[in-house]
């Protein structure tokens, strides 16, 4: 099925791996140690490690196999769920587990393939594990065929089938990485060695990449999906292996298939000598039932076209930039000894070392010694975006331009193996090449709704106009909210399933108190399981009946527990937030004059306290000042009046500090927020936001010991104990290690910046959006967008709506379904900004969502005239924008 080239990943991120990024000096260091081999580096010195052997990200189903693996010695269920697997996707009857491809190999040679035998194979890298067998391996590769690469000459493989002595013909898919065979060729193997009385022994660990190799260019075969022929050329062959780290996404195990029940027999006697019994063969219980889910979901086209994708797009940047390769199907297989070819035999090992010390990505031939000059650089399938692929080939090209300072390494040690050698280097003068990307990798993915424009049309007729009615997987990019919806870490996951959990108190409490007074400064300390409920205990202790709240506008949750303590809200924020089209950079400032004037009229006694808001969100995540923060502080702590900000968003409030305030752009974000925290007297957060966890909340006191006291009292009543707040202790762990994850200045740039790049593109294609654009989210300005729709027509719902139809996207209206009815008239407030509030979440989607997102919405602006409003159906009295249902005028 011919396809073009897809524009973003049909998944977004479950849950991700930090990475490291080692220093120059640390990488001399590192590879001194390691004898400059590569091979000896850990993945805790290395940033990107390009190798694609059991590093793949898994999908959310995999990764929550691994915990019902029933780990029964006979006979397990994931056993049965393998047998089934197999006999869906691959169409083979039996299977025989092994504990990695090795595994299999040896079950094959120890049963079929007695000493002194000759195989012919397609692949050069069958010769490590088959020659010191006492077999001898023939290079059958058909070096004339220009596509097909991988394609079995059939002349010399009968030639070699006549002289007798030949058990098996071995056969690749994707050959040594690089060489894919076609089906004919394939079923032209089957007919010769069925000819000559041998088994056709098909090497599957890539035949998913073969599949679209042939969906691609195999003329008689572009109709077919990777589906069938993935099942096409398994049955073609009287044996399959397959190794469990490769296509199927696990990080070990193996398997041997076939529909030959003597072969079989033959399999599982042989089985219990080497690997373990035959319904395990050597993996454990959850790594069996990994890979049937990984066999079961390996061949889902547009995960199988994403994957491709990326590997022809990354080998596409390398060419251009001047590196000799050769590409394959899982990245570029680079010509070391053309780059290097002043370094000799040591080339490949040079080019390794040279490529680390320069940028810390790893890329390393391994196995045996041989004389091809190539090092692979595989992409970790799914785990990496292409950003961060873009950064790695630029590094590549840097490296190759730098070719002749670099010194061949000196042997030191050696064997016949790349692991056994050791050098000597003198270090070359390179220039460095620095990442500027997202510090993590994707460690599981979980898949999105992939509907039809027609079935989105329904879908949200369905909803009643209302994307909070959308189920979510009928959501292909979820832009409704960036609460709760980080992706967590594996380090919050280790910390989450490390604890012990307790009602009463917990180590993970007393890190978290620790955590937090590092991180903010203040004494005390509470947690509560999501923000209103420390709005709700703060309103409770501060305001007493009729007093005031000055706030930088108000926030739907903050202002009603405001209200509901007998409190007054007031809105003291600059004008300049209430235009859309203002650029002033500090739009979250208060207005000094209008505090001034509320304090003067109503006397300081009147104001409970401050309601400061980081990064406003109402008015498009727009940040504070430094001074602002600072003048309020020391003119509200002259009058006696507390400060409490809503620190929700206070880190990304903290990077706009960093980077539009001269001053601070050289003070880590850390210390920018320490700072910020100073200025105030205590805090509300939402800890689903900057947090980077999907539950849990905060009220802090900087040291008034009385306000926290009765806070605690209120907490005990309302929420859970003390050393809790009615969060799972597991959860105050993982809120442990997120507040330590947030701060960090690569990820919060990287955050930041992946809203800003959105913003811009909507911005270069002349839509109307909030500006300056804001940290958390873009707001496009409906009425400006669909200036023909009044606004009793809800002009910012019906563009909600439309974005979804278009693109998948879910986003949220906040305009005037969202603020209501005035209940002393009955009429709409039509409010000031009429925004659909594109959100993003913290580590979930990539750049590339962002792309798509943009030319969805620039298609819709192209045809907006067409688009009308709306008119209610079913209009609730309160918070009428979650339950409201409408109809199309
Ligand atoms: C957002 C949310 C979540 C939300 C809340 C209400 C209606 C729709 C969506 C929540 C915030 C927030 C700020 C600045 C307090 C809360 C409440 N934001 N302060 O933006 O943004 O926190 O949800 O943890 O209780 O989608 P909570």
């Amino acid at each position: 099925m011919s396809r073009t080239a897809p524009v973003a990943e049909p998944h977004k991120i479950k849950t991700v791996r930090l990475l490291a990024f080692p220093t120059l000096e640390e990488r001399k260091k590192h590879l001194a140690d390691a004898g400059f081999n590569v091979f000896n580096l850990t993945p805790g010195q290395i940033t990107f490690d390009m190798t694609s052997g059991g590093t793949s990200a898994m999908s959310q189903e995999q990764l929550a196999g691994q915990l019902v693996g029933d780990e029964a010695y006979a006979g397990s269920r994931n056993f049965e769920h393998l047998q089934r697997a197999v006999a869906d996707v691959l169409g083979h009857g039996y299977v025989c587990p092994t504990h990695s491809i090795l595994g299999a190999v040896k079950l094959i040679v120890s049963t079929m393939v007695p000493a002194g035998s000759v195989i012919p194979s397609n692949g050069r890298n069958r010769m490590d594990v088959l020659t010191p067998r006492d077999v001898d391996v023939v290079d059958v590769r058909d070096r004339a065929e220009p596509t097909f690469t991988g394609n079995v000459d059939l002349v010399h493989l009968e030639e070699v089938l006549q002289g007798g002595k030949t058990p098996i013909v071995d056969v690749q898919a994707f050959a040594d990485g690089q060489h894919p065979i076609s089906l004919a060729n394939l079923r032209a193997v089957r007919e010769l060695a069925d000819r000559y009385g041998t088994r056709l022994v098909l090497e599957g660990s890539r035949i998913i990449e073969n599949a679209w190799y042939v969906e691609r260019h195999e003329p008689a075969q572009g109709d077919r999906d990777i589906r069938s022929l993935v099942k096409l050329m398994v049955k073609t062959s009287h044996i399959h292996q397959m190794d469990g780290a490769q296509d199927p996404k696990a990080n070990a195990g193996g398997i041997l298939t076939t529909d030959n029940p003597a072969d079989h027999e033959h399999f599982i006697n042989e089985v219990v000598v080497f690997e373990g019994l035959h319904t395990y063969g050597g993996m454990a219980g959850r790594t069996l039932e990994v890979v049937a889910r990984g066999i079961e979901e390996m061949a889902d086209e547009d995960e199988v076209h994403w994957v491709m994708h990326q590997t022809e797009r990354f080998t596409q940047r390398l060419r251009d930039g001047g590196v000799p390769l050769e590409r394959g199907c899982d990245g570029a297989y680079v010509r070391a000894d053309q780059v290097l070819p002043h370094a000799g035999t040591t080339a490949r090992d040079t080019f390794s070392a040279a490529l680390y010390l320069l940028c810390g990505v790893r890329a390393v031939a391994m196995h045996r010694r041989g004389s091809e000059g190539l090092v692979p650089v595989q992409i970790p399938r799914l785990a990496m975006t292409n950003e961060q692929l873009d950064q790695v080939a630029d590094a590549l090209i840097s490296l190759v331009r730098q070719a002749d300072r670099i010194s061949g390494l000196q042997v030191v040690e050696e064997g016949p193996w790349r692991d056994q050698m050791s050098y000597h280097w003198v270090l070359p003068d390179l220039e460095p090449f620095a990442f500027d990307t997202f510090p993590y990798q994707i460690h599981t993915i979980e898949r999105v709704g992939g509907l039809t424009q027609g079935q989105r049309e329904k879908a949200i007729r369905a909803a009643g106009y209302n994307t909070f009615l959308l189920p979510s997987a009928d959501v292909s990019i979820d832009l409704l909210t960036d609460s709760g919806t980080s992706a967590m870490s594996t380090d919050q996951w280790a910390a989450y399933d490390g604890v012990r959990a307790t009602p009463a108190t917990s180590e993970e409490y007393h890190q978290l108190m620790q955590a937090w007074r590092d991180l903010l400064g203040y004494q005390f300390n509470i947690p509560t399981h999501q923000g209103r409920a420390a709005e709700h205990i703060l309103s409770q202790v501060m305001i007493h009946r009729g007093q005031l709240v000055p706030g930088n506008m108000y926030f739907t949750t903050t202002k009603l527990h405001q209200e509901l303590a007998g409190g007054v809200f007031v809105d003291v924020i600059v004008d300049e937030a209430h235009d859309p089209t203002s650029n002033f950079p500090w739009k979250g400032n208060i207005d000094m004059t209008k505090l001034g004037a509320v304090v003067d009229e109503h006397g300081a006694d009147a104001v409970a306290y401050i309601s400061f808001e980081h990064s406003v969100n109402m008015a498009g995540g727009q940040p504070v000042s430094m001074d602002n923060m600072k003048e309020v502080y020391t003119y509200c702590s002259s009058v006696g009046i507390p400060v409490f900000f809503d620190a929700t968003r206070c880190v990304e409030n903290a990077y706009m500090i960093q980077w539009k305030d001269p001053r601070y752009a050289r003070t880590p974000v850390r210390d920018i927020l320490r700072e910020m925290m100073m200025y105030g007297d205590g805090c509300t957060v939402s800890g689903k936001k900057d947090f980077l966890i999907n539950i849990g909340g905060l009220l802090a006191f900087r040291d008034n010991a009385e306000w926290a006291e009765e806070s605690e009292e209120l907490l005990r009543i309302y929420e859970g104990n003390v050393t809790d707040g009615g969060l799972a202790t597991a959860d105050l762990a993982a809120i442990a290690q997120g507040v330590k994850e947030m701060v960090d200045d690569r990820y919060i740039r990287s955050r930041v910046q992946q809203t800003q790049l959105l913003g811009r593109m909507l911005l270069d294609a002349g839509i109307p959006i909030v500006t300056p654009v804001g940290t958390h989210a873009v707001f496009l300005d409906a009425k400006r967008f669909l200036p023909h729709v009044d606004q009793d027509e809800y002009p910012a719902q019906r563009l909600a709506a439309e974005i979804f139809v278009e693109t998948g996207v879910r986003a949220m209206e906040r305009g005037n379904v969202s603020k209501g009815r005035d209940p002393s008239t009955g009429e709409n407030y039509r409010p000031a900004l009429e925004l659909v509030r594109l959100t993003l979440s913290r580590r979930v989607y990539t750049n590339d969502h962002m792309r798509a997102i943009a030319e969805g919405v620039i298609r819709l602006w192209k045809k907006r005239e067409s688009l009308k409003g709306l008119k209610f159906v079913y209009e609730p009295d309160k918070l009428r924008f979650f339950q409201g249902r409408f109809e199309l005028l």
